[in-house]
Formats: structure tokens, sequence, C-alpha cells
């Protein structure tokens, strides 16, 4: 008898996780941290009009495009899904996406609660929704503050951004508190291990229960 296959080594689809929070409760932490640590997934570059900002690189944190370049892919409905995010037109490149997918790519989407709706009224099966919540709102205070880069009046905008987003919490199929960032991560990471395990997913057990059955 053969036993040299493991189940979670078959032919699987991939997934799509969604990561939201509002600003400042962890999210570009905790992607980072999935980006660096599992091999198996990769970040979708979304294309956006906002102007790039020190240290980003074009093609690695988004695709920085001009607003007729943008129109012109919504136009030709080169998008999954696209939305105005503080003044800015952010999207979801969909023709890379769904080829990987097919191939058992994972991907992470680091986007708003509009973004992950829609993707997930286009493609419920792949689609893993996770909210990151801070401990307190006076925590995600402190960390705004913390990162020196803004004056008050914008954390105050931030602050209030951060309320509104935390209101769409109950559209997602998880939600972590971001108390302790390694345990966030490992708490997104189970969750990721047991959403590659789904027996929906994993599209090579026909054959290797079939191949069970002959031994
Ligand atoms: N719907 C949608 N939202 C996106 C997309 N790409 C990025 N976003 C969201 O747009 C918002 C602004 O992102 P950035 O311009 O990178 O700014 P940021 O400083 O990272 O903002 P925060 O992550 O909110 O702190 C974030 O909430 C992202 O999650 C996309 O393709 N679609
Ligand atoms: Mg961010």
């Amino acid at each position: 008898m053969a036993f040299d296959t493991q189940p979670n080594t078959l032919k699987r689809r991939g997934l799509m996780l969604i990561l939201s929070s509002p600003s400042g409760a962890g999210k570009t932490t905790i992607s980072r941290m999935l980006l660096d640590r599992d091999a198996e997934i990769n970040l979708s570059v979304s294309a956006t009009t906002r102007p790039k900002r020190p240290g980003e690189i074009d093609g690695t944190h988004y695709h920085f495009v001009d607003q007729g370049t943008f129109d012109r892919m919504v136009e030709e409905d080169e998008f999954y899904e696209w939305a105005m995010v503080f003044g800015h037109c952010y999207g979801t490149p969909k023709a890379h996406i769904r080829a990987g997918l097919k191939e058992g790519e994972d991907f992470l989407f680091d986007i708003d609660w509009q973004g992950t709706q829609q993707l997930y009224q286009k493609d419920q099966q792949d689609v893993v929704r996770v909210f990151i919540l801070p401990p307190s709102l006076g925590a995600l205070h402190d960390r705004l503050t913390g990162r020196g880069t803004d004056s008050a009046e914008v954390i105050d905008a931030r602050m209030e951004r951060a309320r509104a987003e935390i209101s769409h919490w109950d559209g997602y199929d998880y939600v972590v508190v971001n108390d302790d960032v390694e345990d966030c991560y490992a708490k997104v990471a189970q969750i990721l291990a047991a959403e590659r395990m789904k027996r929906a997913r994993q599209t090579g057990l026909i054959d290797f229960v079939r191949g069970l059955m002959k031994d």
C-alpha cells in the first residue's frame, strides 16, 4: 500500500484571503508577515491613481497609473472590483488572479470593505474574509500618534474613518483582535491553514480517494 501522498499535498484550488481593518490596526504588518513567512501566498497588487510614496515600488506595492489608464482598465473590464478610497481610485486586476487560482496559488488582498463586498459577490467560494480590530480606540490612537508621520488633525480624521470602517466588521467571515502582533499573525495563519484544507478546495481528493480504495 502506498501512503506516500498526504492529502495536504494534493492538488487544490487557490483562495483569496482578504485582510481589512481600520487604518492603524496592524493590517499592513500582518500582511508583510504572511508574505514573508508563507511561501504559498502572493500579494494581489492593485492599480491605483494615488501618487507613489517614498519607498514604494511600482509593480510591488501598487501599479501606479494615471486616471486615463485607470478609466480605460475599468472600461475594458480588467478589474475584479474597484473603489474610490480617500479620493483616489483603487482596483484589483483580474486576469492574473483568475489564472493563479486554478493553479492552486493563494492571493492576499489588502483592500477595504467596499472591495471585499464586490469580490465576495463575484466569487464567494474562493474568498476568505478576515477583519482585524484594534483592542481599543485608545490603542488605535496611540499607534497612529506613534507613527509620528501625521498632524493631530490628520489623526483625528483617521480616527473618524476608523470608526466608519469598524462598522463593517460584520461583513467578514473571521474577526481577529490585534492585542499582540505575533498572536494576531498566528491566528490569521491558522485561518489560512484551515481554509486550505476545505474539501471543496482540494480538487485532487477525488483521484486520491479513488486510489486509496484500489489498495
Ligand atoms: N477596494 C479596494 N481597496 C483597496 C485596493 N487597494 C488598496 N485598497 C485600500 O485603500 C486604502 C488606502 O490604501 P493606501 O493608499 O495604501 O493607504 P494606507 O496608508 O495603507 O491606508 P490604510 O491601510 O487604510 O492605513 C486601504 O484601506 C486599502 O486597503 C483595491 O484594489 N480595491
Ligand atoms: Mg495599508
